[in-house]
């Protein structure tokens, strides 16, 4: 018996040091490779060995401007003038929009933890805390483009809570495939309110518009796959993910379902530091169903004009201290911005968004 311990010890030692391909599939998910993660912006995008853990922080900036609906642009007036307002017909509606979003920023401060209970399955859970602060411009009365002001509104806290687990299909030489099993559960607040001024001059207090919430409401089912491909200086992968509503919530609707993919491929100058490119492209539906507690002359109340079809490309860097004190601790950037976007308008455009994340494999 211990003759054949013995032996297969030395056995898969030589094929350890004989096999480039062998080791390098280990070098692949060493934590001290730079490419062992994808671009910061993917989630779900990596496993860990059995017992190992992991803490990450990512904080992402997203802004939004102008308008457009479909692939044309619209200016604030053009929308004043010709969207009709679906509320009209209720007390004190115009037949037109008369409050036009222009601006929106958002931050998130993203908190994640993985462990891996074995090799086949890794568990994740993610929290997030964010910003939200949007402009609108107010056009007068209930017609012509008599700008009469701007309005903002803004609304924090945390967001939709998510858990998902991570399972093994395929670990062949370089190549690797997970499921993506996840559920995002309704922890963000979707009753946020805000001071509004009103195109007759008055401000009031009411529900901020879908956009504005902070959660969907919704339990979600997070199902997707993930391929991540290695050589020695190249790292390559491809994911899905989708994110699908289950049922609608508390006040009456459900956002859009969405569909994600992205590709991604990444060159290591050294181990431990690596750039990538990206290309991601996304599939939301409009929203379902109505909050009667949302209502106004404004595009972002209305829950025909969310979602669309949006193609984007990123840039990214991921490093990974190689020695010293803070050896293994992980730092990645991702400048992301979109190159086609087709709307169910008019909506706000995206604009560039930058994602910086800290993590720690234990
Ligand atoms: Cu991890």
């Amino acid at each position: 018996m211990k003759k054949l311990l013995l032996a297969g010890a030395v056995a898969s030692t030589l094929i350890a040091f004989g096999n480039p391909t062998k080791a390098h599939e280990d070098g692949a998910h060493s934590v001290y490779r730079a490419d062992g993660h994808a671009p910061i912006g993917v989630m779900g995008d990596h496993m860990h060995k059995k017992n190992e853990w992991m803490l990450s922080y990512r904080f992402m900036d997203m802004n939004m401007s102008g308008n457009r609906n479909g692939t044309s642009d619209l200016s604030p007036e053009t929308i004043v003038t010709t969207i009709p307002n679906r509320f009209f017909g209720m007390l004190g509606q115009p037949a037109t929009l008369r409050v036009v979003p222009t601006k929106m920023d958002m931050n998130m401060h993203m908190v994640g933890f993985m462990y891996a209970p074995s090799d086949i399955v890794t568990l994740m859970a993610m929290g997030n805390y964010t910003d939200k602060d949007m402009t609108m411009t107010v056009f007068q009365g209930g017609a012509g483009t008599t700008v009469l002001g701007k309005s903002h509104a803004s609304s924090k806290g945390f967001g939709d809570a998510k858990v998902s687990s991570h399972i093994r299909l395929l670990k062949e030489n370089n190549h690797h495939v997970h499921l993506n099993a996840g559920v995002s559960l309704p922890t963000g607040s979707i009753r946020r309110e805000g001071r509004m001024l009103m195109p007759n001059g008055m401000q009031m207090d009411m529900r901020l518009a879908y956009g504005m919430q902070l959660g969907s409401g919704t339990y979600d089912l997070l199902p997707g796959i993930t391929y991540t491909g290695y050589s020695d200086k190249w790292g390559w992968g491809a994911q899905y993910l989708a994110t699908l509503r289950m049922g609608r919530n508390n006040e009456g609707y459900s956002l859009g379902n969405k569909n994600n993919a992205t590709i991604w491929g990444s060159y290591s100058f050294v181990p431990h530091l690596s750039v990538s490119a990206r290309l991601a492209a996304e599939h939301e539906s409009k929203i379902d169903g109505i909050d009667s507690q949302i209502m106004g002359p404004s595009q972002a109340a209305d829950p025909d004009h969310y979602g669309g079809k949006r193609i984007s490309a990123g840039l990214g860097l991921n490093y990974v201290v190689p020695n010293g004190m803070a050896k293994g601790h992980r730092f990645s950037a991702e400048i992301v911005a979109p190159v086609y976007q087709n709307l169910n308008g008019p909506q706000l455009k995206r604009d560039r968004k930058i994602i910086i994340g800290w993590s720690k494999a234990f």
